[in-house]
């Protein structure tokens, strides 16, 4: 009926667990798990299930939550108390360990089975991969790029991008991370400063006083030592151009790309100014590399705007994109939730104020010159 069917000798799984989307950050949180199940309506809407391999991810084990993570940052994870919702102003000092329990990474209930959900996600995509049992493999419930070894920060808990990089690491000589998110991904990068084996790309809104987290300035291209491998390893802002460049210098056996779809036009949180067709392009782009790829969700605040841009772009992974039709489908559950004004609802327009490019072009040519020149002193 849809015509939508499996590429010959080409592999897409999709690793998903509905149980994600029943926590809840709390009734005014901007992050929203509930976008995931809205993302997963359009899919199965448009027939994408049938091109891939579907796995309902199960929970990371406390073993591998601490292949990263440290032991007393995951067991009281796991121990502590929910905080009541709405936060209690009659105790007005919250238990703040770890970066827990303030209003940006909130103490809910379910926390611990929310954050396993994740990395179980990302942990069975990266050994999908490993396996050759699939090319591209898809976990929409991960991306929580801000996570540190013993620290919740931004939303993120438990970092199930470091976790599946880790996994990619035992085949794989270097791993190359790109993200799109419109904030910094400063965990991937912590995570992996020190080594030359994990290059890490962010695109990113970067205003030190204004912008979460502040961090990933141009000069910030890893540790100064001249005696640390990781040194020059870390990148950050422009996408085909440096993308192109890096992948010829790193020669990475395995790429995992961070979607945000936070930095898409008329997002909530993000400043950014991207269409769905600009948003997926990346995702078009780091597709035809031919290297294994593993995809994650992270960031996206407006939740009808983040389930067309993964939908979308979970139709670039399975080759589809040009032949589903752009009009959302009848039977999508939720579909009123897409309509935007009186239109028939659109898998690619977004609701979004139109917002100035103010980048001068000779401040993107600085960008991408200077990146060209930290990649001197990448590979062999
Ligand atoms: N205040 N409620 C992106 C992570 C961005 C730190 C300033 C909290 C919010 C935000 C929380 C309901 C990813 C900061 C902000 C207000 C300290 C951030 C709860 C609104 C609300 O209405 C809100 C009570 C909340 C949080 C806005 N927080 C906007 N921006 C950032 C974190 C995560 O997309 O990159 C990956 C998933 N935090 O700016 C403050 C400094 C806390
Ligand atoms: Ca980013
Ligand atoms: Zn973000």
């Amino acid at each position: 009926e849809h015509g939508i069917t499996k590429p010959k000798g080409y592999n897409v799984s999709f690793h998903y667990n509905p149980d994600m989307e029943k926590h809840h950050f709390g009734m005014t949180h901007p992050m929203k798990p509930w976008r995931l199940t809205l993302t997963k309506s359009l899919v199965s809407a448009y027939g994408m299930n049938f091109a891939m391999d579907n796995y309902t991810a199960r929970a990371a084990t406390y073993e591998e939550l601490t292949s990263f993570h440290a032991k007393d940052y995951v067991n009281h994870l796991a121990t502590v108390a929910p905080q009541p919702q709405p936060l209690d102003m009659e105790n007005p000092n919250p238990d703040l360990r770890f970066n827990l329990g303030g209003s940006d990474c909130p103490l809910f209930e379910g926390l611990y089975n929310y954050c396993s959900l994740s990395g179980g996600a990302s942990l069975d995509a990266a050994r999908k991969l490993c396996a050759n049992q699939s090319d591209i493999a898809i976990a929409w419930g991960g991306g929580l790029h801000h996570a540190k070894k013993a620290e919740a920060s931004g939303f993120c808990y438990i970092n199930d991008i470091v976790l599946a990089i880790l996994q990619l690491l035992r085949i794989h000589a270097r791993v190359l991370y790109i993200d799109i998110d419109v904030h910094h991904g400063d965990g991937v990068e912590e995570a992996f400063f020190s080594t030359d084996r994990v290059m890490t790309v962010s695109f990113h809104k970067y205003d030190p006083s204004n912008f979460f987290p502040g961090t990933g300035g141009l000069e910030d291209n890893g540790p100064k030592s001249e005696h640390n491998p990781g040194a020059h390893h870390a990148i950050n802002w422009l996408f085909e151009t440096i993308i192109t460049r890096v992948v010829e210098k790193f020669r990475p056996g395995a790429i995992a790309l961070q979607c945000g779809a936070d930095s898409l036009a008329g997002d909530r949180l993000g400043k950014f100014n991207l269409l769905v067709q600009g948003h997926s392009s990346c995702v078009e782009f780091c597709k035809k590399l031919n290297v294994p790829l593993i995809i994650f969700g992270g960031g996206g605040y407006t939740p009808k705007n983040v389930a067309r841009a993964w939908a979308y772009e979970t139709a670039i992974a399975i080759g589809h994109q040009h032949d589903i039709p752009t009009q959302i489908p009848i039977h999508t559950p939720w579909r009123d939730r897409f309509k935007i004004d009186s239109l028939l609802p659109t898998i690619q327009q977004i609701l979004g104020e139109p917002r100035q490019n103010r980048n001068t072009q000779k401040k993107l040519s600085e960008i991408v010159q200077h990146v060209m020149e930290q990649l001197r002193f990448v590979g062999a």
